[in-house]
């Protein structure tokens, strides 16, 4: 199903429909009547609607008195209505407030105004999509960026492998990559096998751009893995074609790997992800002979906060607690919610006495960061954290690196709570001998 907006829009005029039809038929779904009987006909059927446009005059029934109808006899109070108007008389707006009108706008319209009122409504980016385009021809490039511009799709311009990377490691959140197969040094053939080994990057859709002439190219880089090709010179209406629909294809790969991978109140890596992820950071701290440290994190008597304010408010408090320790980590670490209200940390490059450090700062962040209730009267309370610290040994295997965090934790817990294990003058021997 699609998961655009619904919207009704009712004007008798056929040259207004079509305006209308045009200018968000690609953004919204639209259900289009041209007087307001039809409308309320299919209202009385279907009411799944996110907004309304609604001439104000019209035959018969006018868009008044639908209006008022949709208010009173359908009850779709939370239903914003705009009504239209031809008129300069604002007699019509007030009687458009007046039976309950969202708003109202005027006839005739900026080309692309109603679209941008309808986005700003639903709080959605002009921005349909970003799109790495990694062309080595600075003309080519710079006239491709300046098409996806026009189409509100945000190019980022790369003209060789180097510069595409930066993007992509920089954590550029990249919907489509439109891929120059034919580069210097790395070729687009080298770009594409990379990219396609690398779990961080492999669901991203690759379009290859090459030229007709250049036989054999397309199979040989569908077979690498590319998704799908553009050839050289192009057809603009193909072209967007192509880029849209891969573009709509990454966000619906991308939302299926946020249910799957995230925790769903804290949006923050599940605990079988994590575990994924750290399996593998233990791997190349063998392989590159760096340290890795494990961190778990527990919320302290939460709950009494469940029992005090309620289970509301108890998830708001682990939305906090987990928004405030993400803001702490840096990209390369991997943070998760372990299960309930205990949360862990995965540190690359970091040895116990580093990831000491940071569980302190974050236990002692949390505990001066006040948790603000906006009910009638503010409530404001403050929560703690315990937390234990490990550091991985390559002799050691992955539970047993959790199990000396989680004993650490344990012992947080007994010696009063808000604290974090081992404790810090355990390593005070270790760094006066250094
Ligand atoms: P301690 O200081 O020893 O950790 O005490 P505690 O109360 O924090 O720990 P305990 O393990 O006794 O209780 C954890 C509570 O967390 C119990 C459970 O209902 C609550 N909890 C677990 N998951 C969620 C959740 O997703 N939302 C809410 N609101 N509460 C949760
Ligand atoms: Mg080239
Ligand atoms: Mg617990
Ligand atoms: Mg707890």
């Amino acid at each position: 199903m699609s998961d655009k907006k619904r919207i009704l829009v009712c004007d008798d005029s056929s040259t207004i429909r079509a305006i209308i039809e045009k200018e968000l038929q690609e953004h919204f779904d639209l259900e289009i009547f041209n007087d307001g009987d039809t409308a309320f006909e299919f209202l009385l059927k279907d009411q799944r609607f996110d907004f309304a446009i609604i001439d104000g005059q019209m035959p018969k029934m006018d868009g008044f008195e639908l209006l008022k109808k949709i208010k009173e006899e359908l009850n779709l109070d939370f239903l914003p209505v705009i009504i239209l108007t031809a008129s300069e008389d604002d007699y019509y707006e007030k009687q458009a407030f007046n039976v309950g009108a969202f708003d109202f706008l005027k006839k005739p319209f900026k080309q692309g105004h109603l679209l941008k009122y309808l986005l700003e409504y639903f709080n959605e980016e002009i921005n349909e999509g970003i799109v790495l385009v990694i062309e080595d021809s600075v003309i080519q490039n710079e006239t491709i960026c300046q098409q996806l511009r026009l189409k509100n799709i945000q190019p980022l311009s790369a003209k060789n492998a180097i510069e595409a990377l930066r993007f992509l490691l920089g954590g550029a959140d990249i919907d489509v990559i439109l891929l120059d197969v034919f580069l210097p040094q790395y070729s687009g053939y080298d770009i594409i096998s990379i990219l396609k080994k690398d779990e961080r990057f492999s669901f991203i859709p690759i379009i290859g751009l090459t030229a007709f002439r250049e036989k054999d190219v397309l199979s040989e880089i569908l077979e690498l893995g590319a998704d799908d090709f553009i050839y050289k010179p192009y057809n603009i209406n193909e072209f967007f074609a192509r880029v849209r629909s891969n573009i709509r294809i990454s966000k619906l790969i991308k939302r299926l790997k946020d249910t799957s991978e995230k925790d769903y109140l804290t949006g923050i890596y599940n605990r079988r992800m994590f575990f994924h992820y750290l399996e593998k950071l233990a791997k190349t701290s063998i392989s590159e002979n760096k340290p890795l440290s494990f961190v778990i994190l527990d919320i302290d008597y939460f709950k009494k906060v469940n029992d005090t304010y309620g289970h509301d408010v108890g998830d708001y408090v682990l939305k906090k607690v987990a928004e405030t320790i993400l803001k702490m980590t840096r990209r390369a670490d991997v943070f998760g919610r372990y299960g309930g209200e205990e949360f862990c940390l995965a540190l690359p490059n970091t040895d116990l006495y580093g990831a000491y450090l940071l569980a302190n700062k974050i236990r002692l962040t949390i505990s001066q960061t006040p948790i603000v209730l906006q009910k009638e009267k503010p409530i404001s309370f403050n929560v703690t954290i315990s937390a234990g610290v490990s550091e991985f040994d390559k002799r050691m295997n992955i539970d047993e690196l959790v199990k000396t965090a989680d004993e650490n934790l344990y012992l947080a817990k007994n010696n009063g709570r808000n604290i974090v294990y081992p404790l810090l003058e355990s390593f005070q021997s270790r760094l006066k001998s250094l």
